[in-house]
């Protein structure tokens, strides 16, 4: 590892799925970046150029930034020209937003500030999460009052292609003020090739909780479509794929559920602030969880049907444990959460599992693939994996197919 002689230019708090890359592209640009995390063994393995999270091309990227020298990670801030907050907003009970981490870290830096410094949040937050850090960052450090450029430029980046995607998308700069959205904008250019749109603060935080409430109220008529389909004995997925053939409309697919740390999550935060107004919003989300739970129950009846039928426990087969389909992350993860409620209910049914993107688990025994469709009787695609798309099932088996992986 080369070493540094100069003081960071970068600040990066918190080194997690965005954090992480966010510092190792803008280490690639020739910055000096020092990442901070809360947890020690994220830090070793990051300053032994390694990472602790799996996305494509982020090992090299990383491995890279260490080498040259251009990224350190650390458990406490150092004095920078620029810091940037990256860490989690998860929601509390009752679905309301936390953004403790977002203040903790801003904490942290508090007394490393400096006139003329910028503070940026790309951390998911509540409309007005960047007003109140500003409001407590003068509140203690009053001799910086209106000193700071302190802006809001939310990730809009999708998991498993997030390098690219980190270069190339569009992104909003909200600043608090001209001067701060500005001061952003020149910052972020240094290393995104997508155009970057300049706002206010408010604007950029409301941005981000929109485009994947838009995204969860899409994906909530399909849900619905498919529940509809069911009753009128209509393939949805030809539904869909007709509907699609019109000029103006483009329904989204329905699937077992809606997973993953973002979609599932971030219209809570809309709803939360504005309960009376966001009625589609709160909606959407209600049917999208439904739409787990009548994957279960519909799994649990099929099972039913089957040993009335043939006078036996039949052996099911639950296809994909990940959160969306290609990759190994099983957060928040709708199939995990139906395959953990039909489990909890049975009665000595054998089960397949299968998770082709993960070796194993610690609580799931796994089956490959191709050996538990073979020996199930029942066959039930939760994931939409391209694997499951190669195999040839035999007519005589049931199949429940929540992610249109038969189509026909
Ligand atoms: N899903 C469906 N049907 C669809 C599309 C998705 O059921 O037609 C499900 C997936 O299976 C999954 C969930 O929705 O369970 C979310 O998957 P996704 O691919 O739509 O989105 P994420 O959570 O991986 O990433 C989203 C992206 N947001 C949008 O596309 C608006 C990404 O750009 C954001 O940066 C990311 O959230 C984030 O970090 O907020």
């Amino acid at each position: 590892m080369k070493i540094k002689k100069s003081s960071p230019d970068v600040v990066m708090m918190g080194l997690g799925y965005i954090g992480l890359p966010t510092a190792a592209l803008i280490a690639k640009s020739g910055k000096y970046v020092h990442g901070v995390d809360i947890n020690q063994n994220v830090v070793d393995t990051i300053n032994s150029g390694k990472v602790h999270i799996v996305e494509p091309e982020l090992d090299a990227a990383v491995a890279f930034a260490v080498n040259e020298g251009n990224l350190v990670a650390d458990t406490k801030p150092v004095n920078a020209r620029t810091y940037i907050i990256v860490v989690p907003t998860p929601f509390k009970d009752k679905n309301e937003p936390d953004t403790s981490f977002v203040e903790a870290a801003t904490v942290a830096i508090l007394p490393l500030l400096e006139e003329g410094d910028l503070y940026i949040i790309e951390s998911t937050s509540p409309v007005g999460t960047t007003e109140k850090m500003t409001g407590l960052i003068y509140s203690k450090r009053p001799e910086l009052k209106n000193k700071l450029y302190v802006a809001y430029c939310p990730e809009r980046v999708l998991p498993g292609n997030v390098m690219h995607e980190l270069v190339h998308n569009d992104r909003v700069i909200g600043g608090i003020d001209n001067a701060s959205t500005q001061k952003a904008l020149s910052f972020y250019q240094q290393f995104v090739k997508g155009e970057l749109h300049k706002t206010n603060a408010r604007t950029a935080e409301m941005c981000k909780l929109v485009e994947n409430s838009s995204r969860d109220v899409q994906i909530a008529f399909a849900n619905e479509l498919s529940l509809i389909c069911d009753k009128a004995d209509i393939n949805v997925w030809e539904l869909i794929n007709l509907t699609n053939k019109h000029p103006r409309v483009n329904i989204l697919q329905p699937g077992c559920g809606v997973g993953g740390h973002c979609i599932a999550v971030d219209p809570y935060f809309i709803v939360a602030d504005y309960p009376m107004e966001s009625k589609i919003i709160g909606t959407a989300r209600e049917i999208n969880n439904y739409k787990s739970f009548w994957c279960a129950e519909k799994i649990k009846n099929t099972k039913l049907e089957f040993q009335l039928k043939h006078g036996r426990k039949p052996r099911i087969a639950l296809m994909g444990l990940a959160f969306k389909p290609n990759i190994d992350d099983l957060r928040e993860s709708p199939a995990k959460y139906i395959v953990q409620k039909v489990l909890q209910d049975s009665n000595d049914e054998e089960y397949f599992i299968v998770e082709p993107n993960i070796a194993s688990h610690n609580v799931f025994k796994l089956t490959d693939y191709n050996v538990a469709a073979e020996q199930a009787d029942i066959v039930v695609f939760l994931v939409g994996h391209k694997q499951f798309f190669e195999l040839e099932l035999d007519k005589g088996k049931v199949v429940l197919d929540f992610c249109g992986i038969v189509r026909q």
